[in-house]
């Protein structure tokens, strides 16, 4: 049998944070899907299929043959999950602020489909990293190579001096 995970998230936009937990994640299960979760009402900083381009582009070849990418809307995490046939939701954890956010979530989750969350500890190297900060750092001009994909990077400082 097949074993598939979740990795869901906002990804707006993606960053090497989340990266290095879509490759563990993809290292432990046979598949990987990867939710894009948002919010109907609220438009993000970048489009649904702009986030999905960056994740595409983000993953090796190699995994991504066992990665698929998926946009949901306005739905509950264990629904998302019962669609795609997972067991298991994957996250990483950045550190104690992280898990008090999560573990609620994670126990809710069981408790409403049994579906079970898996905490991968987030590389200290990226600990420091978030979609929001890197948004917030760039759009004061600071420099986040080496926290994003490049393309991100640079649409990141599009977004700051639009041509
Ligand atoms: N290192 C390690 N892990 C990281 C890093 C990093 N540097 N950055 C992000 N992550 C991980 C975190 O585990 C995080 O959970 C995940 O990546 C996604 O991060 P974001 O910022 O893209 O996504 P969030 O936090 O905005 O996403 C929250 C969800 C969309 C997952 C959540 O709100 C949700 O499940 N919503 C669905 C509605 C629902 O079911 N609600 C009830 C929940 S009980």
């Amino acid at each position: 049998q097949i074993r598939r995970a979740v990795c869901p998230g906002s990804y707006d936009p993606i960053t090497l944070g989340h990266v290095d937990v879509l490759l563990r994640a993809a290292a432990l299960y046979d598949e990987v899907v990867v939710a894009v979760l948002h919010n109907p009402s609220k438009s993000g900083t970048f489009g649904i299929d702009e986030r999905i381009g960056f994740i595409e582009r983000a993953l090796p070849e190699a995994v991504a043959a066992r990665v698929r990418i998926e946009a949901f809307a306005g739905r509950l995490l264990v629904d998302v999950c019962r669609d795609v046939g997972a067991e298991v939701v994957v996250k990483g954890l950045r550190g104690g602020t992280d898990y008090a956010y999560e573990l609620p979530m994670a126990l809710m989750n069981r408790h409403l489909t049994g579906v079970e969350t898996v905490f991968l500890p987030g590389a200290p190297a990226f600990e420091h990293v978030s979609s929001s900060l890197v948004k917030e750092v760039a759009r004061f001009g600071g420099d986040v190579s080496g926290l994003v994909p490049d393309e991100v990077r640079d649409a990141l400082a599009a977004l700051r001096s639009p041509s």
